[in-house]
């Protein structure tokens, strides 16, 4: 009798060539040097622990415990033993303390977006506390009070799974996820401590993720007397918050965990603020801008987080395929299930040259060492690396189920995860219709989409080595398509430009991945093979060659 062979647990490290290549292309040698043992260790846990805490952690979904059995609220929130174990790791690996690295200099952001992307996609969506965590960092170090920054920012940081501690971000709530300004929830000044300004917060937090976690920040309406509407009136806050064995949260009611379609090992809550203490964070008003420093930094793990999944999908998909017989041959030697999977990995390895483009610029920025332009571009390619790379992650993971044929349908294969998981990205960290009007505002206020484009009509105007002439003229004229359509989008009227953005920021996300793969071929020749079939399946019409 027949049984059918599973897919193998591949190390995500060892087998990720574009991986290698663009990491001795923008890592100095003696960085990669030192680092490159953790990637190797990182890759066989995603064939190993990691691998076994995530299924155990997806089939031990959070619970949360409203009332003990005598009646007290005690708002429990029971995770998976494997979601601590994944907290853990993290800590271990310094996943979020790379980022703040000082040795590392420039490049923290790129050699910690290679752990992260060897992480995230085999991590439950562990990634997800730790892009916040992440955030709250950058914030916390730009904008706190110096008390609250030292309380906060080592354990944020920390290396030691005993002191490490999480950060949530609570921005959503019933009024909208993406017009924030709508925000409802009060804050009442409340006390002064040394440098601190505390206010009490009332309101509803509606999607909360990583509820677990040690502090949160969040928004509210300073009322004073009075409130000012709309985003203008928004202020940020850090919620410390306390929790006591047997009483719950010191000043806040968990109301209910969500029921998603995926992240299913994530608590994901609503939240009543119902007087907790928090601590303002910056300017009273500047709420909005403010949290924006967290948003670049999580829409960078988000995209980090499609390359992930896309870099997974497509692994398991090829192991597959040698294992699985059809029509008298292994898959892997059906010539259109060949193509189908080489044009997945050229997706791959577009999208990971594009993330680690947005890692260097973030390091660069953080570091000090961006020039004007380049901290202008990075403004504008962070939405579009984030709205591109999620759509990009849904189709892939699509691709990889159908790979599967009928098991890539069936939940116990672990397969529909993948898809579930991917759906996500596009949606979480601003929409990609949201985004698309985010770079139009970047564009209004800094000329950030002008530096992105200057640099792709630099790129293109390049020679390259490994790049087929076909494939580099196909990229000239997208830029200039791009250009004119921009021009022409300006020329009908402000309407006539919103309606255009989501096409123009997803062309340019594929032109820059294009760009970006020509550049790593001239070390690489295997980076102008995944070019070659990028172009012909993401940026060339149907009928053309
Ligand atoms: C796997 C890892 C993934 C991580 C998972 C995390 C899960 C969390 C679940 C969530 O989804 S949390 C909620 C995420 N929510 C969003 O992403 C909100 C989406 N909406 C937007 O991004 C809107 O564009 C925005 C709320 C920012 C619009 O609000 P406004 O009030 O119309 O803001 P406006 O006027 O555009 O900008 C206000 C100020 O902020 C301006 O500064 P100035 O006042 O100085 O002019 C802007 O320049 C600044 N700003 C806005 N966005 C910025 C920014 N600055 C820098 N970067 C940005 N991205």
């Amino acid at each position: 009798m027949f049984f059918q062979e599973p897919p193998g647990r591949p190390d995500l490290y060892a087998s990720d060539e574009p991986l290698h290549a663009l990491l001795r292309q923008r890592l100095p040698p003696e960085v990669l040097q030192e680092i490159r043992p953790q990637y190797e260790a990182l890759g066989r846990a995603t064939a190993g622990e990691l691998w076994d805490w995530m299924i155990r952690a997806e089939a031990e979904p959070p619970v949360h415990v409203a009332y003990d059995a005598w009646g007290r609220r005690i708002d429990e929130i029971r995770t998976s033993p494997a979601w601590e174990e994944l907290r853990k790791f993290s800590a271990r690996q310094g996943l979020v303390a790379t980022g703040y690295d000082e040795r590392f200099g420039e490049h923290r952001r790129v050699a910690q977006a290679a752990l992260l992307y060897l992480f995230s996609g085999t991590s439950a969506t562990y990634s997800c506390p730790l892009a916040m965590t992440d955030a709250a960092t950058r914030v916390l170090l730009d904008l706190a009070p110096g008390g609250l920054r030292d309380r906060l920012v080592a354990g944020l940081t920390s290396r030691d799974p005993g002191k490490f501690i999480t950060s949530g971000q609570w921005m959503t709530e019933r009024t909208g996820g993406s017009d924030v300004g709508n925000s409802e929830t009060i804050a009442r000044p409340s006390r002064i401590v040394g440098d601190e300004r505390r206010y009490t917060l009332h309101g509803v937090k509606w999607f909360t993720s990583a509820t677990t976690s040690e502090m949160a920040l969040t928004l509210a309406r300073i009322d004073d007397g009075g409130t000012t509407p709309g985003s203008r009136g928004l202020s940020l806050f850090c919620v410390e918050i306390g929790r006591e064995p047997g009483r719950g949260w010191t000043g806040i009611a968990v109301n209910r965990l969500k029921d998603k379609l995926g992240t299913k090992a994530l608590p994901t809550a609503e939240l009543t603020l119902d007087g907790v203490e928090a601590t303002l964070i910056g300017e009273p008003g500047r709420g909005v801008a403010n949290i924006s420093g967290m948003l670049n930094v999580t829409r960078l793990y988000n995209a980090i987080a499609s390359a992930s999944g896309i870099r997974r999908a497509c692994a398991l998909a090829r192991d597959y395929a040698g294992r699985r017989s059809a029509f008298g041959a292994r898959l892997i030697e059906l010539p259109l299930h060949q193509a189908t999977l080489d044009d997945m990995d050229a997706e791959a390895a577009a999208v990971l040259a594009l993330v680690l483009e947005g890692a260097a610029l973030l390091g660069r920025a953080e570091a000090g060492t961006a020039t004007e332009a380049e901290r202008r571009r990075l403004r504008a390619l962070i939405p579009i690396a984030k709205l591109t790379t999620a759509k990009q992650a849904v189709a892939i993971a699509s691709e990889a189920l159908e790979c599967f044929g009928g098991a890539g349908y069936v939940e116990d294969t672990g397969m529909p995860r993948l898809l579930r998981d991917a759906q996500v990205l596009t949606i979480w960290e601003g929409t990609t219709n949201v985004l698309s009007l985010d770079v139009l505002r970047a564009e209004a206020r800094e000329g950030a989409f002008t530096a992105l484009v200057q640099d792709l009509v630099a790129r293109a105007e390049r020679s390259y080595a490994n790049v087929a002439a076909a494939d580099l003229a196909t990229l000239r004229v997208g830029v200039r398509s791009l250009i004119a359509q921009v021009k022409a989008n300006m020329g009908r009227g402000d309407a006539a430009m919103q309606a255009g953005a989501r096409k123009v920021a997803l062309t340019t996300g594929y032109l820059t991945e294009a760009l970006l793969l020509a550049e790593a071929a001239d070390a690489e020749p295997i980076a102008g093979e995944h070019l070659a079939r990028f172009v012909a399946h993401r940026l060339r019409g149907p009928f053309e060659g």
